[in-house]
């Protein structure tokens, strides 16, 4: 009983940790540019890749004179200010947008970050961002503000089985795919080896057309997964392919997990009624019981039967 305790917990913990891998988002650095204060021209970032999704991170703050500071949206002007404010105080008749910091025509960096940082996730359009920092009077100003572009990372990453994992039965196969569209998938697990075209024996290419439960309403977590019978497969090492097609520009991902097919465990049969008790039952698989009193009652008539053997 013990031993069974375990290995349900360590099935939970590992559960626990598919999920936070499948929600995780990473971010490639672009480009870092410095936009000046004391001027209202433009500073150009490079081309953003049409369809392709961005982090832009506008940091820190800058002085406009007149006891002026100010970040991205908010300012405080010592001795009238009480905290930081849309409005420039004493300069209220000039609407929010003094002071703003402007991509192109958006100056919405939401609600007021005390850190002064403040970021927006958009989609490239094939064109270069422009920045400026709007000001009625600019060339008493100092400093300026930094902005970050980082861009998704397209990732793809096999989360069932694990690396080398024992399997046997019906197998769960599950992948996920972080990108910015969707991109079709072909995918096959392979017989002893990872190579293509050879050895298939589920997938999609090669002939087969199995059919996955493919996600793709959350594009940074598309979610693959198929369920295979191999109980009556050779055993042996066998590869899960999963490759998403690449759209133009994107590198190739091709992701591959190895793990080996073995023979069922045997658990059971139960040869005490305690065994069947506190969910004992559902562990046994040679037999298999409906409920704790189908179990007790295996135990029951089998203790029966070897009572009255005669060799007994
Ligand atoms: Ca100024
Ligand atoms: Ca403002
Ligand atoms: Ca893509
Ligand atoms: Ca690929």
């Amino acid at each position: 009983m013990k031993k069974i305790v375990i290995i349900f917990i360590g099935a939970v913990v590992f559960f626990g940790m598919v999920n936070s891998a499948s929600a995780e988002v990473n971010w490639d650095p672009i480009q870092t540019l410095n936009i000046p204060a004391n001027t209202i021209t433009p500073t150009t970032s490079s081309v953003l890749v049409n369809g392709a999704k961005y982090k832009i991170t506008v940091s820190g703050t800058f002085f406009a004179g007149d006891n002026i500071e100010a970040d991205a949206k908010y300012s405080f002007r010592t001795g009238s200010s009480s905290s930081w404010t849309d409005l420039v105080s004493t300069y209220e008749s000039y609407g929010e947008t003094l002071l703003d910091l402007f991509m192109d025509s958006d100056n919405d960096w939401g609600g007021y970050n005390s850190e002064h940082v403040y970021s927006k996730i958009i989609t490239g359009s094939g064109n270069v961002l422009n920045f400026h920092i709007y000001d009625i009077y600019p060339s008493n100003n100092t400093g300026g503000l930094t902005v970050q572009i980082d861009r998704l990372r397209r990732e793809a990453t096999i989360s069932s089985p694990d690396e080398g994992e024992k399997v046997y039965g019906e197998i769960t196969f599950e992948a996920f795919l972080v990108d910015d569209d969707q991109d079709n998938i072909q995918w096959a697990i392979r017989k002893g080896t990872c190579a293509t075209g050879t050895g298939t024996v589920f997938g999609n290419v090669d002939g087969y057309s199995n059919v996955a439960t493919i996600d793709t309403s959350n594009l940074t977590n598309q979610t693959f997964s198929f369920v295979g019978d191999m109980s009556n497969m050779l055993l042996g090492m066998y590869c899960f392919v999963y490759n998403p097609v690449e759209d133009n520009g994107e590198s190739n991902i091709r992701e591959t997990m190895q793990f080996e097919l073995v023979e069922p465990l045997i658990v059971g049969p139960p040869t005490d009624m305690n065994q069947c008790k506190k969910d004992g039952w559902k562990t046994f698989n040679n037999p298999v019981f409906k409920n704790q009193g189908d179990c007790v009652s295996y135990v029951q008539s089998n203790k029966k039967a070897i009572g009255n053997r005669k060799d007994n």
